[in-house]
């Protein structure tokens, strides 16, 4: 399969290819486990891999993929409407996990690393389904996004043209395994580079510093941890290139990267439905914060205001339009959702303001929408989690925004009419019923939401 062609290059030979906190596989054995799964999962078109960050998800992912499956990676912490959303929404016929996830209500096969197989499978056409990623939009349930082989490739190999990305490198990161950037980049860009990865389980400082490798991803979140941390920081001064993205990396961030590490960090910008498309490069040493770099190869960029392709001079903002074979096809049956941000043109409305300078490199300036907010990195929709509350007996009227958190870049802070219900529990609540990413870090309790003269809640109104 042409996604995981680095599997069979020499540098996965022998010894670890992965590890994953305290798990290991060689390259061999991960072919043979996944091959087992694939047997398992022949002829699902399908499957749902509750995506631990584990030896077991990289196996079941692998397996289904080999088996030729599209893979539907479900948050292992997702509550249960999140859950049943996905596995419904989906059409996901079976469950692939590794120990400790909870009942569900299909087909759930374990994985298991013990069994092998020697079978073979013919590689998925270019155009059949890698990944269904499910993401948050500024309303409702989180939509599907359909990423062919060919895009997940495309995306990649852009990458390793940017970052000169080869297989002698060491891959390090501790990111979820259920977004592109820890499952995509992560883990399929080791796969299809060949390159070893050492996920570090959790991201911390200590995990990073003591990893010893030559490439390193994280999301600002981490960045700023590992900062905080001097003596972890200068351990990875010995890396080749330390990569930032999923949310803007503040500016002190990257000055702090640079005293301690003294590597400019490689900013890149992406989305889970069009993969990677502006980065940074490993051979421009000129890297300036704030800065997300210029398209990647096969990747083409516009900033659009009012109709019309702004200059780019460094100071016109407009949305950013982006174009390339690392696109996905669409939302899993909402053609016309995604007509609304997917033209016939092959250009995907990013809902990102950006200015372009010259010389090609973007500045990303803020988004469209107040309702998509971004918080260690996760995108999560107002709307969505304005739902969750409303599903508590307590609320009678809640209004989601992202309020500046120096940690997380931004906090979800919600602003609740309610009754007799104490902020912990409508916290809980929301952790138990979407996830505990997109759980408000605070609840505002109001007697009421200002609302214009139609009624429409005015969020500008609610302090940042
Ligand atoms: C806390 N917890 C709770 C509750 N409160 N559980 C249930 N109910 C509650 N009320 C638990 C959590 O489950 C978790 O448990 C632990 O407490 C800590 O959770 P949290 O507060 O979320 O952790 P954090 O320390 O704030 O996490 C920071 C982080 C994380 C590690 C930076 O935000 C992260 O991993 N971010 C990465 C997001 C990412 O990969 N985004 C990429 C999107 P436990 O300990 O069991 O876990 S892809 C993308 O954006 C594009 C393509 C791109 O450009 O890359
Ligand atoms: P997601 O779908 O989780 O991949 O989130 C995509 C969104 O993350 C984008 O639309 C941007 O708003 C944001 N994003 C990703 N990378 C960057 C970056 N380097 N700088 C600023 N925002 C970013």
């Amino acid at each position: 399969m042409r996604l995981i062609a680095g599997l069979t290059r020499p540098t996965m030979s022998g010894g670890e290819a992965i590890r994953i906190g305290t798990q290991t596989l060689s390259a061999e054995r991960l072919l043979a486990t996944a091959t087992a799964v694939a047997d398992d999962v022949a002829g699902a078109p399908v499957v749902a891999v509750h995506a631990t960050a584990t030896a077991e998800t990289v196996v079941a992912m692998v397996g289904a993929l080999l088996g030729g499956a599209a893979v539907v990676p479900l948050p292992p912490d997702s509550g249960e409407a999140e859950t049943a959303h996905i596995l419904r929404d989906s059409g996901a016929e079976l469950l692939l996990a590794g120990a400790g996830h909870r009942p569900a209500a299909l087909r759930t096969v374990p994985i298991d690393l013990q069994r092998t197989s020697a079978g073979s499978y013919p590689a998925p056409p270019p155009e059949a389904t890698a990944l269904i990623m499910y993401t948050s939009g500024t309303t409702g349930a989180p939509k599907g996004a359909v990423l062919s082989h060919r895009a997940v490739e495309a995306g990649l190999d852009a990458l390793a043209d940017a970052w000169a990305w080869h297989p002698d490198d060491v891959l390090v990161h501790g990111l979820p395994l259920f977004h592109v950037h820890g499952l995509v980049l992560g883990v399929f860009g080791a796969l299809r580079v060949g390159n070893r990865l050492r996920h570090t389980g959790r991201p911390s400082p200590e995990a990073y510093a003591a990893a010893g490798g030559s490439l390193y991803f994280g999301v600002p979140t981490v960045w700023s941890r590992i900062c905080a941390q001097p003596a972890a920081a200068a351990r990875l001064s010995g890396a080749r290139l330390l990569v930032s993205g999923s949310a803007a990396l503040p500016v002190p961030v990257f000055e702090r990267m640079r005293e301690l590490t003294g590597h400019q960090p490689v900013e890149r910008y992406g989305m889970t439905e069009t993969l990677i498309t502006v980065s940074n490069r490993s051979d421009d040493p000129d890297r300036r914060p704030g800065q997300v770099g210029t398209a990647v190869a096969g990747a083409g960029t516009r900033v659009v205001d009012e109709g019309r392709e702004v200059p780019a001079d460094g100071e016109s903002i407009g949305e950013l339009w982006v174009r390339g074979p690392m696109l996905f096809d669409g939302y899993l049956g909402q053609s016309e959702v995604t007509a609304r941000s997917l033209g016939a043109d092959g250009w995907f409305r990013t809902g990102d303001i950006a200015c372009v300078a010259p010389d090609g490199r973007h500045r990303i300036v803020g988004r469209r929408s107040t309702d998509m907010i971004k918080s260690g990195g996760y995108r999560i929709g107002a709307g969505e989690v304005e739902d969750a509350l409303l599903a508590h007996p307590g609320v009678r009227e809640a209004a989601v925004i992202g309020t500046p958190h120096d940690d997380l870049g931004e906090q979800v802070t919600a602003y609740v009419v309610g009754d007799a219900v104490s902020a912990d529990e409508l916290i809980g609540f929301v952790a138990r019923t979407l996830s505990a990413h997109k759980r408000p870090r605070e609840i505002r309790f109001v007697p009421e939401l200002p609302r214009n003269a139609m009624g429409k809640v005015q969020k500008r109104l609610l302090s940042r």
